[in-house]
């Protein structure tokens, strides 16, 4: 079987956008003819917020919280009970006490199923306020020194890993996108579209056991106009299926 696979922020949409409308018509009939399936960090009330509940429905599965929730034809299969360490977030209760970024929008330690999201700038921030710190984060690293840091301080318990703008997400080790290929047969083939498949982007992981495995291939694009491209220069699709 093939299965078309799509990270969502940054791929299908902008960071926390809805889903451009004519892209959006194409890809519902797009997934009237190929297997398509998500896999992202976020929970599924903000990927339906994004793509919406009809585009999540027809997707085969939904893999969401990085694979720590899935759902199959839009109906909830599995999730799991972890919470984080109380460690863990005393450490990010630090990190926000000691970042030299200003703004601090709230909702800053988000707990989702298997997961965590960790936000300094907070995942309250308006568009404005998550541009800004975008841009302040590529100057400044702080993303990348906190990941690497939960990364060497928890190394056999957590595993960090940036995704989005304005924030990182923290799961269990090996609890990450990379694990939801254990619920394909070795013999489908994957293609995986994503926008953060570098080291150390919350795309990494799987995309590097798809290519090490031999399990299909992956397209690093850097935003949802070049996946539709990608999409129509690719594949094959009659308008009026
Ligand atoms: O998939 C990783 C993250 O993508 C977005 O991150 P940000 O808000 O930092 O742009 C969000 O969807 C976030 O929930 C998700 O974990």
């Amino acid at each position: 079987m093939n299965i078309i696979l799509f990270d969502v922020d940054g791929t299908l949409t902008p960071s926390r956008g809805t889903m451009n409308p004519e892209f959006k018509q194409y890809f519902l009939n797009f997934q009237k003819k190929f297997k398509v399936c998500f896999v992202t960090g976020s929970d599924s009330a903000k990927t339906i917020e994004q793509v919406g509940s009809d585009v999540f429905a027809a997707a085969q599965y939904s893999f969401n919280c990085s694979g720590n929730e899935i759902y199959k034809n839009g109906k909830l299969q599995s999730t799991t009970g972890w919470t984080a360490p109380d460690t863990l977030i005393d450490y990010l209760e630090i990190c926000l006490e000691h970042t030299h970024y200003t703004e601090k929008c709230g909702n800053h330690i988000e707990r989702r199923p298997g997961m965590v999201n960790f936000s300094v700038v907070g995942r309250d921030a308006t568009q404005e306020q998550r541009d800004l710190y975008y841009e302040w984060d590529k100057k400044h690293n702080e993303r990348s020194q906190i990941a690497t840091a939960i990364n060497w301080r928890w190394a056999n318990e957590l595993q960090a890993d940036v995704g989005g703008e304005i924030s990182i997400d923290i799961f269990p080790k090996g609890k990450d996108k990379a694990q939801i290929l254990d619920n394909f047969k070795n013999k489908d083939k994957i293609t995986f579209f994503g926008d953060r498949t570098e080291e150390g982007g919350n795309d990494y992981t799987l995309a590097k056991r798809i290519i090490d495995e031999r399990r299909g291939e992956v397209f690093q694009v850097k935003d949802w106009k070049e996946t539709w491209k990608k999409l129509k220069s690719m594949y094959m699709i009659d308008d009026d299926v």
